[in-house]
């Protein structure tokens, strides 16, 4: 089935990719060496923003390559034509190793038994790229012995099977300003990178935080996700970004009914909200299965260049908002992003959620549909790009 280019409701997402190029050439910019590679991290259908838009402009702008979390994402880049290096940051199974070689993507490996069910679905000359990566204190995938990463060097080495593309590790706290831990993982990184034969292309640690804040941690490449999408790591770093990230991702709907209520009228499931005088209220097509969470009621959006509240409870598809004054149906709700002096930001977003920026774009569904802004003009909807 084609995917859907037309959509028929009020409410989308904008993903500005003029913002995403100057994001990624200020990284570039301060990573300031052609010696260094940039992959983005294009993982979870690039952080909720679309795979294939995203990746395209991302190469445009300069990137190397690009990253993601499973094999399955890496297939759907290529079949959306991307042929840049790509490589898988998490587990692939061994039975599907061939599918990775014919479609040249480069996976990750962090055990030798992996490595000796993977040798039986090879040909001898499938050259499967490999990165090897090193637990160096994340506690999540990596070889921590040196011993086996040394007997995997040796196996990936000793035929054609495999090709040694690279070996990596990643920091638990580089979006801290406390860098004694970083300095500890760095530190045995260097050590495993130094018991190889031989050094493979690519060496890389670090995400974002640590590519805006180290350059020791830069080695031949680096993985930069959030930062590219023009949020911040941390509400620590802050204070220490070297230039201003653009977000990219903005979330509009439009009011779709409005009227006057009158004094003690009650608003939305549970009836939670009554209105205490005479009081516009405008309905908004986003809800909860759109990922605008119920824990959203009460946040501001801005209508008209002014902040006004979500009230009432957010439903499954709807939720209503208090307006300033009379207002028809058509008018522009931003929930994300800027609207006259007001901006609501993802972080904003965030800290009424009580979490991370991250999660946020991430989180708005599928259903809501993205919309491709480059140099000032819609070159695509929903994963597709128009030409
Ligand atoms: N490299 C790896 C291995 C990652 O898991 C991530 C992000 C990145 C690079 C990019 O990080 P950045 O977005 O901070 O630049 N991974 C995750 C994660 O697993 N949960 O949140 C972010």
């Amino acid at each position: 089935m084609e995917a859907q280019t037309q959509f028929y409701r009020d409410t989308w997402v904008e993903i500005d990719l003029d913002c995403l190029t100057e994001n990624i050439q200020n990284i570039k910019r301060h990573i300031a060496s052609d010696e260094v590679k940039m992959f983005a991290v294009v993982k979870a259908n690039a952080y909720g923003h679309g795979d294939v838009p995203v990746a395209r402009a991302a190469l445009e702008a300069g990137v190397h390559g690009l990253a993601v979390a499973f094999l399955d994402e890496a297939i759907s880049l290529r079949k959306g034509g991307i042929e840049a290096p790509i490589l898988v940051l998490g587990a692939s199974r061994a039975e599907d190793v061939k599918l990775a070689s014919d479609f040249d993507i480069a996976l990750t490996n962090f055990s030798l038994e992996w490595l000796e069910e993977a040798a039986e679905e090879l040909d001898e000359e499938a050259g499967l790229k490999v990165h090897i990566k090193c637990d160096t204190g994340m506690g999540r995938l990596g070889v921590r012995s040196v011993e086996e990463l040394k007997e995997m060097e040796t196996f990936i080495r000793s035929g054609r099977k495999f090709q040694l593309d690279g070996i990596y590790t990643h920091f638990a706290t580089a979006d801290e300003l406390d860098d004694t831990y970083l300095e500890a993982q760095l530190g045995r990184f260097e050590e495993m990178v130094s018991v190889l034969n031989e050094r493979p292309p690519y060496i890389h640690s670090s995400n974002s935080a640590a590519t805006l804040r180290k350059s020791k941690t830069h080695f031949t490449a680096v993985r930069v996700g959030i930062a590219m999408y023009g949020l911040t790591p941390s509400e620590e770093m802050k204070s220490v970004l070297p230039f201003q990230l653009k977000e990219v991702f903005s979330l509009y709907s439009r009011l779709v009914h409005t009227k006057e209520q009158q004094a003690g009228d009650k608003i939305s499931y549970g009836s939670t909200y009554e209105t205490k005088e005479k009081e516009w209220i405008g309905t908004v097509p986003i809800g909860y299965a759109d990922g605008w969470l119920r824990k959203l009621q009460g946040q501001e959006v801005i209508v008209a260049g002014e902040r006004v509240p979500i009230v009432g409870r957010i439903c499954m598809d709807q939720c209503m908002i208090s307006l300033p004054g009379p207002m028809k149906s058509g008018e522009r709700v931003t929930l994300i992003g800027k609207d006259g002096h007001e901006k609501v930001s993802i972080d904003e977003i965030a800290e009424k959620l009580e979490t991370i920026n991250y999660e946020i774009p991430c989180i708005i569904s599928p259903r809501v549909p993205r919309i491709y802004i480059k140099n000032g003009k819609t070159i695509g909807v929903s994963n597709r790009l128009l030409s």
